[in-house]
């Protein structure tokens, strides 16, 4: 009933079927790969420096290719469901001129990440990606893109190996090249994601403590409400923006350093969107401290309602969920053995993610579906993660980053 997730040697496979087809010679000489990512809950805090429980997918970002002699770089996507023309041709500036971004949108997050790669001047270099993260599915397609890519690079002229500098490179290129001012969270989960484990970031500090996630009676649902989503957009900038102008009225440098007291005096202040938006950002800080204790000690339930309350939070206050995401929460609540489910990622459509016994998984399906919605599932039980895997379908040098480890 869930759709099989593709292997990453399957992914491998065609994008090196792709690369020989497209460039001839003598295949690719390097694989690597990035996950996608799935947010369990802190849900628009990480631009405010708060706090994110975000967990590595294993639905991934493939990028095949070689290291050439010229100035050139020249890219195919055999992802699905991108804007034409799936090739595309450009030259590396050999000065300090920026690479403009442009169409098709795909490859601005290739040219985002060779402009602020960490060890420049990158070289030429050929390649293919292929994916199996779904794109406008709030499941980080963008970020598996870049992060793969900033991998890709490091195999051909490598950089000093700082992870977390790696992730702000790659949120750098969203910035610049997408157009989407993001927070921190999807591309550090996906350079820095463990097997098994949720990862709870601090989004000042950056720094990050792994929550293990391995219990076999406990599934992760991920339901494609098959409702696009785009931060690119004005609704995401503008959320941020509300943010920040709520922290600059309470004279706070961010909304993570602000108490609900603090809200509550100066709510008078505040217009009322501001207020709803800043109180959200502030009880789901804590909501997500509090979900990651409760996870830790196997509370299953106490983290399932607090999902529901950052639903409901994002759905009232931030004003970022929608009718079919509101739906398939309301369809999974009602099913026993099902402890909490929210929409996950930045909004506006994509997916819901749902926590429950794995007991539950078949008549959960069932129910969503008999509620009218034809939906790709995807059953995620969390000890039959692959984002660690290793793959071996190209001769040597194959590297491989998952979660952030580089296999040869
Ligand atoms: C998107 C952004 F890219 C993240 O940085 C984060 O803000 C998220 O929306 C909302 O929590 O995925």
């Amino acid at each position: 009933m869930a759709s099989p997730v593709p292997s990453i040697s399957e992914l491998v496979a065609k994008a090196r079927l792709v690369f020989e087809q497209s460039f001839g010679g003598d295949g690719p000489e390097v694989a690597v790969c990035a996950p996608g990512r799935v947010n369990l809950i802190g849900e628009h805090t990480d631009y405010n420096q708060g706090f994110v429980l975000p967990m590595a997918l294993p639905l991934v970002t493939v990028i095949v290719g070689s290291m050439t002699s010229g100035q050139s770089v020249s890219i195919i996507t055999a992802a699905k469901d991108v804007e034409e023309p799936r090739r595309v041709n450009f030259d590396l500036p050999n000065d300090m001129t920026p690479l403009s971004p442009g169409k098709p949108s795909w490859a601005n997050y290739v040219k985002g990440v060779v402009q602020h790669y960490r060890a420049p001047p990158v070289p030429g270099f050929r390649a293919v990606i292929a994916s199996s993260v779904p794109l406008g599915g709030g499941l980080s397609s963008s970020a598996s893109v870049e992060v793969a890519m900033y991998t890709f690079l490091q195999q051909l002229k490598p950089d000093d190996g700082d992870k977390v500098a790696k992730a702000v490179a790659c949120q750098k290129a969203e910035h610049t090249h997408a157009g989407v001012p993001c927070g921190i969270m999807d591309q550090f989960v996906s350079v820095l994601g463990r097997e098994a484990h949720a990862l709870l970031i601090d989004c000042r500090s950056l720094e990050a403590i792994p929550v293990p996630l391995a219990d076999p009676g406990l599934v992760i649902l991920i339901t494609n409400s098959n409702v696009k989503h785009s931060l690119t957009g004005s609704e995401y900038p503008s959320r941020r923006r509300q943010c920040e102008e709520a922290a600059a009225i309470l004279e706070k440098a961010s909304l993570r350093d602000t108490t609900l007291k603090d809200l509550e005096d100066a709510k008078a202040h505040l217009d009322n969107e501001t207020y709803r938006r800043a109180r959200h950002v502030v009880e789901e800080i804590e909501r997500t401290t509090q979900a990651a204790e409760a996870l830790k000690r196997g509370a299953y339930q106490e983290f399932g309602n607090l999902m529901v309350e950052s639903h409901n939070s994002l759905r009232d206050l931030f004003e970022v969920s929608c009718k079919e995401l509101d739906e398939l929460v309301t369809a999974a609540m009602e099913v026993k053995g099902v402890f909490g489910s929210r929409m996950t990622g930045g909004g506006f459509g994509g997916c819901t993610v749902t926590l429950l016994q794995a007991g539950a998984i078949d008549r959960t399906i069932e129910h969503i579906q008999r509620q009218g919605h034809s939906l790709r599932m995807l059953n995620l039980n969390s000890t039959d993660s692959n984002t660690n895997s290793n793959c071996n379908s190209l001769s040597d040098p194959v590297c491989l980053n998952v979660g952030g480890e580089i296999y040869t």
